[in-house]
């Protein structure tokens, strides 16, 4: 029998239970409740540097925070290795991976057996959302990772406080995690311990609940984030009538005073964190940006017809090569202190470095994997997928209603991809269908070989491909009847960071020049700016825009902002190649939708931007 230390005070039989049951199951050496106190988190980092598994960096430069590197078999999430597992397979989608889940469940249970030996099973409740928000839910996660306990620490609220609202009888979520790497008697454990050859990640939609073996990296392991918060709750969401979705929540105060909420999706290497956390330009700097979340958003309808989000997230679970001064000065300062870094360089002196973080790497630096960094090697300092563990609460620009449990208003939504031709630097869906159809045919060009070839357009509906834990086809359905129910729905908005000219230049600065988009996107929210018609929606004219402090002329507008007919033909055609994915499930509207696209391209070349304006 296990020894078992309860910090908290529990009165929950059926947890109780699951947590015997796993026990018998996983034979862990002791059994851990955590409280989610501040000692119990300095206690855990301690123990972690005690086995050498966390570095602590030099308090001087970095107060509180630690460094840590994973074995190099577990560096991300493991898409191929992640299952949804409904009861039927069309209930999964063609896009995801599925499994019978009682053929899962039988070739779980061996794995499992045993799985904790010679380790501690920690027992950690979480929220996410804020604790008692009516718009929060509780899970429960079982895990042998103390990396798991302390990054949940972080990432959830955490600990006996959850307890307290769950009760004697409260709804939770079951998460399983094991890093599936028992011990045997007198065997030395290893930094990071994982299952090098076997992992999976398991959702069962029904049940509502997740199984993860073998990883301890990220969204494989802590499992309130993408499993929980995007998986399973886009088919809670589904069920119940909100939506669960792959966004940002940023507030944006303009010089009038005036606070405007919306939320924005982005796939991958987009700078999604960087947008949550923009500042604007000197010249606009009598707008404020304030972050409510930077990757995901639960999304109810108010008894005031309006869209309330919250942030179900604690923290920031961000990516680090690329994050300095100048692309993200705010996130820069919620790394100061109190954060825990996975795969990156280590400085001399005790600070953590990354690709991109300074122009130039500073001597004597040590790679993610051990090394004396050596610059001609063209070996990284940093894992590409390096990232930081910070509280979201030590964002400069963190948002007065972040913990607000009614969550904040939206009144826009923003999607985008990076495409360096066709897709115009902004426009607004002619209205919510067309909107969920933009945003269903977002697609997004490869930056890295390890998601395939550079520079091939990925489809990413929602930037929710890898997070949908139902059939996609249903997931646009879902999207068009919440539609449907509101009666005076979000516009919905098209932008493009990242569109280049034929030398390969970006068009756009992007960053904090990005304000001018949003400013109006919000003007045209409450409907103070111009707009003319085109094939595919609203576009502002040149002077619609607030080009005060920025050399950006008519002509280089004109040229980002282009819609070449030949080339949106060929686009709109292209997303044909994601539609016969789905079609047995594709809304009839969207076919209805592309063929009126189409058409409307056939018009001679230069009618749009006659056409008559719209305020
Ligand atoms: O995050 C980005 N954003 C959004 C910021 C609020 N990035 C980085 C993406 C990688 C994760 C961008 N990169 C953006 C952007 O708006 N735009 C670009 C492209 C770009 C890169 C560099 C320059 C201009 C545009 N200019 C110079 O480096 C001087
Ligand atoms: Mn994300």
């Amino acid at each position: 029998m296990p020894t078992e230390v309860k910090k908290s005070n529990i009165n929950h039989p059926e947890l109780e239970a699951w947590v015997a049951e796993v026990a018998e199951l996983t034979t862990p050496d002791r059994i851990y409740w955590c409280d989610g106190s501040e000692e119990e988190y300095q206690e855990m980092c301690d123990a972690l540097v005690a086995k050498g598994t966390f570095k602590k960096l030099n308090p001087e430069k970095r107060p509180n925070s630690y460094a840590c590197f994973s074995d190099p078999s577990d560096v991300a999430r493991v898409e191929d290795k992640t299952f949804i597992c409904s009861r039927l397979k069309e209930n999964a989608g063609p896009t995801n991976n599925w499994m019978d889940p009682r053929e899962m469940k039988e070739t779980l249970q061996p794995l499992f057996k045993g799985s904790m030996k010679g380790r501690t099973m920690y027992v950690i409740p979480f929220s996410m959302g804020p604790v008692g928000s009516d718009k929060a839910h509780i899970g429960i996660e079982l895990t042998d990772s103390e990396y798991v306990v302390v990054n949940m620490k972080i990432m959830t609220r955490m600990g006996q406080k959850v307890l307290d609202v769950l009760g004697s009888d409260g709804e939770f979520i079951k998460c399983l995690h094991t890093v599936g790497a028992p011990l045997e008697e007198g065997q030395e454990d290893v930094l990071w311990p994982c299952n090098p050859t076997v992992k999976y990640i398991v959702h069962y939609p029904e049940e509502r609940s997740i199984v993860s073996y073998g990883s301890g990296y990220g969204g494989n392991a802590l499992l309130g984030k993408k499993c929980f918060a995007l998986r399973i709750a886009s088919v809670m969401a589904r069920e119940e009538g909100w939506l669960a979705e792959h966004m940002l929540i940023l507030g944006a105060k303009s010089p009038q005073g005036e606070k405007t909420y919306v939320a924005a999706a982005f796939p991958s290497a987009c700078g999604k964190t960087n947008f949550a956390m923009m500042i604007p330009p000197e010249s606009l700097s009598d707008w404020e940006i304030t972050t409510v979340g930077d990757d995901i958003a639960w999304i109810k309808e108010g008894d005031d017809g309006r869209l309330y989000a919250i942030n179900p997230e604690s923290g920031y679970f961000g990516v680090a090569p690329g994050t300095n001064e100048k692309t993200n000065p705010n996130a820069i300062k919620s790394i100061e202190s109190n954060a825990i870094f996975t795969n990156v360089g280590i400085t001399d002196d005790g600070d953590v470095w990354w690709e991109g973080l300074t122009d130039e790497a500073p001597e004597n630096l040590t790679t993610w994997t051990g090394e004396r960094y050596d610059p001609a090697s063209g070996k990284p300092a940093a894992h590409p997928n390096a990232r930081f563990t910070a509280p979201a609460a030590q964002c400069p620009s963190i948002d007065e209603n972040w913990e607000n449990p009614e969550g904040v208003p939206i009144s826009a939504f923003i999607v985008g991809g990076r495409r360096s031709t066709t897709v115009p630097l902004i426009y607004q869906a002619p209205n919510w269908n067309f909107g969920v159809y933009a945003a269903s045919t977002i697609g997004s060009e490869m930056t890295a070989a390890a998601f395939g070839e550079v520079g091939k357009v990925r489809r990413d509906p929602f930037a929710m491909l890898p997070f949908c834990g139902y059939h996609m086809a249903d997931y646009f359905n879902h999207w068009l009847q919440f539609g449907r129910s509101l009666s005076n729905p979000p516009r919905i908005y098209v932008v493009n960071w990242f569109r280049k000219d034929d030398e390969g230049n970006f068009l756009w600065p992007g960053f904090g020049e990005n304000m001018r988009v949003l400013e109006w996107v919000i003007n045209r929210v409450n409907g103070r700016t111009g707009a003319v018609e085109s094939p595919i929606g609203y576009m502002p004219r040149y002077e619609d825009l607030n080009w005060e402090g920025i050399d950006f002329s008519k002509e280089q507008f004109d040229e980002l902002m282009s819609i070449n007919r030949e080339g949106w033909k060929k686009e709109v055609l292209m997303h044909e190649e994601l539609f016969e994915k789905m079609y047995d499930k594709l809304p009839k509207e969207f076919l209805f939708m592309r063929e009126l696209m189409l058409s409307s391209l056939w018009r001679s070349p230069e009618t749009w931007e006659l056409a008559p304006e719209r305020v």
